[in-house]
């Protein structure tokens, strides 16, 4: 039971608190974080401070002492909030999700690694063969996954650069029968480019380290990182031992030799993309190193003549019905080179992931046979970040921490509220900071920035990222949390004319317009779509359905990347809303990834803007603990005279007040129409330990019993 773990650890919930203030909050934060106990709940939600140090605290036997055990009687762990996710949706039969967040490095990632283990370890009894596989594939996409969709950052060593949200779902015995990943907007600008001290994605270092010398051979690859301009920048010793980690997974979850083949050919494709140079010879552009050309074209199953066309040319229909092929600058063949290696990396990632997909399917389930299929979605997605530089790709992930933070702030709420409407019980409202505003200023019809940039990638002619900013002043110039350095000239964190700032929940972030607009539209030359519909390698082909489409077919412009992204996240948090969540808010402890050092001011500002205080005090002026009568009687009927062994009340509610009364914790308690609501766990904690005291005793009675002593 929590409150076993002695005092001198701090308040295991902190709804325990004696005052509910920013000081005792991080006492309490920084004591336990301290003596090594990194978690710690505010009722049913989890908070975590990253340790930065291997803890041993996820072992089979902590399993087994979480295994369908109440939250309250164990120390807070991940493991509770996986439990407390399983045991609703079995018992129950509801969809549950456990929402994991944080800002960039708080340690989300590996908290979604481990509640998936958790949820593993304790599924399956009877070691059934395909519920095993499909296990082992969802454990294994991990690896995969984090090898083509994280990379370092100065934030987060291995950071994830893609959005993920994971169900799995779940037959009536409670064993999980399949599963689907949702990926969002993959950071693919990466691939070309990346900020001082900062990695490309790990997939292409773990292959120049650790690939065999027979696989480089075939990828005509140099196993020197530094030779290739995509991944100048370092590399790590990890990389070496990951390869192999990768390769195994892929196999476990079912990729055939082809397709693994595939995969690291495109990935070396785009290496040598990275190393093209063009030169300008008079009215012509060509390429200054035929020989890669050669090598992409072998790696793509094309020819060099198609790939060296598609490096160069661009075919337009002209006005009149007529195709010609108009010959690039060397700037276009610059632009259309990365953006052709961007493209490919982005397709290949979500073409991984819709395999692993095909593979976890739940196939042929028949709801009348086998009962309701339910899931359980783990939610781990980039968490907010602040770089020097902070681009079009940090406006996408920071908008959608603010949609996350947003579902928080109504499901933390709304639910309460609901609970204690559904049960009679009178309920004193809490205010919130609420960053609705953030989300309108960027995802508003006409007026929000989305909206802007859209306008801007779809008018007609000319239109400048500056231009765009201009609009974006014009528009948003009185928004509280919208500045430029136009509208504010004296600001010195807005240094240039090419920057706006967010004031976001967590924190002002200055973006730079720079690239907005052409990530924005993030255009790719068809030429390009063609080239990889028509390569002979069967793989490469599917990943591009479109490049069938004849010049004279593609009209309809698509939906620009921000808005993609928009719909993607707003279809996310519906998906999310209708589940019963649980929650983990990841802490930050400090800048340099110690193990040692709890940075006061750092974790301060992030208990401020996730809203923990505000959590607290909902949790606090509410009810930190609810249960329906009868598993409370069920539980505590031993305690008291009057209902041990059975009592001869009118209903469980009597029975309920009469061990209440008995205890003496009458005020702490409000009787709703179905449960008990109790105001502070410290009278459950008093019930929960004279059971424990009784349990050895009753034991021993029974034992008599049984051997007719008695
Ligand atoms: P993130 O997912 O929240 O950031 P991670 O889960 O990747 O953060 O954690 C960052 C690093 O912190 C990990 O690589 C580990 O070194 C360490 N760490 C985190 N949690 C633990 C733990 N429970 N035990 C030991 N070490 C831990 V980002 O993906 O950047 O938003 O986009
Ligand atoms: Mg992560």
């Amino acid at each position: 039971m929590a409150e076993l773990e002695g005092l001198e650890f701090g308040k295991s919930d902190f709804v325990l608190l004696d005052e509910v203030t920013m000081e005792q909050f991080m006492e309490n934060l920084k004591l336990r974080f301290e003596k090594g106990r990194i978690y710690t709940f505010i009722g049913e939600v989890v908070v975590s401070v990253n340790p930065y140090r291997e803890m041993d605290i996820y072992g089979k036997e902590v399993v087994e002492a979480y295994r369908g055990r109440e939250l309250y009687e164990n120390p807070p762990h991940l493991f509770s909030v996986a439990d407390a996710a399983y045991k609703t949706m079995k018992r129950r039969a509801k969809d549950t999700c456990i929402v994991i967040s944080g800002e960039s490095g708080a340690g989300k990632t590996e908290a979604s690694k481990y509640i998936m283990q958790y949820i593993a370890a304790i599924t399956n009894p009877s070691q059934r063969a395909e519920v095993e596989s499909v296990k082992n594939v969802l454990l294994k996409s991990n690896c995969v996954l984090e090898a083509f969709g994280n990379a370092k950052t100065n934030r987060n060593n291995n950071s994830s650069r893609f959005g993920k949200y994971m169900d799995i779902n779940f037959n009536f015995n409670g064993d999980p029968t399949g599963g689907h990943i949702n990926n969002y907007l993959l950071e693919k600008s990466r691939v070309v480019q990346q900020q001082g001290g900062e990695r490309n994605f790990h997939s292409f270092y773990q292959l120049l380290r650790g690939g065999s010398e027979e696989m480089l051979q075939s990828l005509f690859l140099q196993r020197d990182p530094s030779f290739y301009i995509y991944t100048r920048e370092g590399t790590s010793s990890e990389d070496r031992s990951a390869h192999k980690a990768v390769l195994t997974a892929l196999k476990v979850i079912g990729f055939r030799a082809q397709e693994i083949d595939s995969i690291y050919m495109i990935l070396g494709a785009i290496l040598h993309l990275g190393n093209l140079e063009f030169a300008t010879d008079g009215e012509s552009v060509r390429v200054t190193a035929p020989q890669a050309v050669e090598n992409i074209a072998i790696l793509t199953s094309t020819t060099a003549a198609d790939v060296s066309k598609a490096l160069l040319f661009r075919t337009v229909a002209t006005g009149g019905g007529e195709v010609i092929d108009k010959g690039h600058s060397e700037q276009e063949a610059n632009y259309g080179r990365d953006a052709f290696s961007k493209a490919l990396y982005e397709r290949l990632f979500s073409w991984i992931v819709s395999r692993i997909n095909a593979v976890i399917e739940v196939k042929d389930y028949n709801p009348v046979l086998h009962g309701k299929n339910t899931v359980i979605g783990v939610l781990d997605i980039y968490g907010f970040e602040i770089f020097d530089n902070n681009s079009f790709e940090q406006f996408c992930i920071n908008y959608c921490n603010e949609k996350l933070h947003q579902l928080f702030i109504e499901l933390i709420l709304r639910q309460e509220q609901e609970e204690y409407d559904r049960e009679g019980i009178p309920w004193q409202h809490i205010d919130y900071c609420n960053n609705q505003i953030i989300v309108d200023l960027v995802e508003q019809p006409h007026r929000g920035i989305i909206s802007i940039l859209d306008e801007a990638c779809l008018g007609v002619g000319k239109v400048t990222d500056v231009m765009c900013l201009e609009s974006m002043d014009s528009k948003l110039g009185q928004h509280p949390h919208y500045t430029s350095r136009k509208l504010s000239p004296t600001d010195k964190s807005l240094e240039f004319q090419r920057h706006f700032r967010i004031r976001h929940y967590a924190g002002d972030v200055t973006y730079s317009v720079e690239g907005f607009l052409e990530k924005n539209k993030d255009p790719l030359f068809q030429d390009f779509k063609r080239l990889m519909f028509n390569s002979t390698n069967p793989v490469l082909s599917e990943m591009w359905p479109e490049g069938r489409l004849d010049i004279t077919e593609v009209t309809k412009r698509p939906l620009t990347a921000a808005t993609l992204f928009k719909n993607s996240i707003v279809a996310l948090v519906d998906k999310l809303a209708c589940k019963d969540p649980y929650y983990v808010r990841c802490i930050k402890p400090n800048e340099v990834k110690s193990p040692m050092l709890f940075d006061d001011a750092r974790c301060r500002h992030q208990v401020a803007y996730l809203g923990l205080l505000e959590n607290v005090r909902v949790r606090r002026a509410g009810f930190a603990y609810r249960q329906p009568y009868n598993r409370f009687l069920q539980r505590y009927k031993m305690t008291c005279e009057y209902t041990w062994p059975n009592h001869l009340m009118e209903s469980d509610r009597e029975a309920v007040e009469a061990i209440v009364k008995q205890h003496d914790f009458h005020d702490d308690v409000e009787y709703g129409h179905t449960k008990l609501f109790v105001r502070t766990p410290r009278s459950l904690f008093t019930l929960e330990q004279e059971r424990a005291a009784l349990i050895p005793i009753l034991v021993l009675f029974l034992q008599k019993v049984w051997r007719g002593a008695l």
